[in-house]
């Protein structure tokens, strides 16, 4: 392997630096009003982009590789040249900086996105999530309690804090993307942004013990005024029982 077939190398390895750009490049900058599904699908398509771009490449590589060296004839084996040090050295260090740069890449790119995920917007509604063997019991900030049913309204941060009552539960809402764990003792917390009417799934996703698997409810995205109704409709009357 001589300086031709090095400088052969650096081309094809150069070739997923670039796709990597031109992902980066697509997914654009930060959206102006940071929402937690969007940038956490955002993060997972280029986590795809850049696997499938990388495969492709080293796939082609691999099938280059295979053909051009592939023995003649019986006696050829053995008699290949051996590589210099720096050719050897290049194929061990040029793949391992293309996987390394793109993990590092995508790692800060969650670090970017969970920093955000931590901060709640000033504009959220409150609900706090008592987590129990096994079930939801979700308390508004108006007096109302409900069992395994969150409602809330659209188009507004909701921020969930998040208790146990007995042993280490975690809350999963899968549309929203989002996950965190209730540990008895501790508040804990996660926001999310529901943008549209709709049912959706909460669920526990830690084993809590032998009903765990219905441990699981429903959070109910309402319209503004019909989340008003219900809230004015439900909350507790003054001097009144709940
Ligand atoms: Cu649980």
């Amino acid at each position: 392997m001589g300086k031709i077939n090095i400088k052969r190398m650096a081309c094809l390895f150069s070739i997923p630096i670039i796709l990597l750009a031109c992902a980066a490049h697509a997914t654009g900058g930060d959206a102006p009003k940071y929402i937690p599904h969007e940038g956490w699908d955002e993060l997972w398509r280029e986590m795809m982009i850049d696997i499938a771009a990388i495969g492709i490449v080293f796939a082609i590589l691999t099938a280059y590789l295979l053909i051009r060296y592939k023995r003649k004839s019986p006696q050829d084996a053995g008699t290949a040249k051996k590589l210099s040090p720096v050719a050897a050295l290049g194929w061990v260090l040029i793949p391992v900086f293309v996987f390394l740069a793109d993990d590092i890449y995508l790692g800060l790119e969650n670090f970017v996105h969970y920093k955000k995920f931590r901060n709640v917007p000033q504009n959220a509604y409150t609900v706090e999530v008592m987590s129990y063997m096994w079930g939801w019991e979700i308390e508004y900030t108006e007096g109302i309690k409900t069992q395994n049913e969150m409602r809330v309204p659209v188009g507004r941060p909701v921020h969930v804090k998040l208790k146990s009552r007995d042993v280490i539960h975690t809350l999963f809402m899968p549309d929203f993307r989002v996950k965190w764990d209730a540990l008895p003792g501790t508040v804990q917390y996660l926001w999310f942004y529901p943008t549209k009417v709709g049912e959706h799934v909460m669920t526990c996703t830690e084993f809590c013990g032998t009903l765990h698997s219905s441990m699981h409810g429903k959070v109910i995205v309402m319209t503004e005024d019909d989340f008003s109704r219900w809230i004015e409709e439900n909350k507790p009357k003054e001097g009144g029982a709940v």
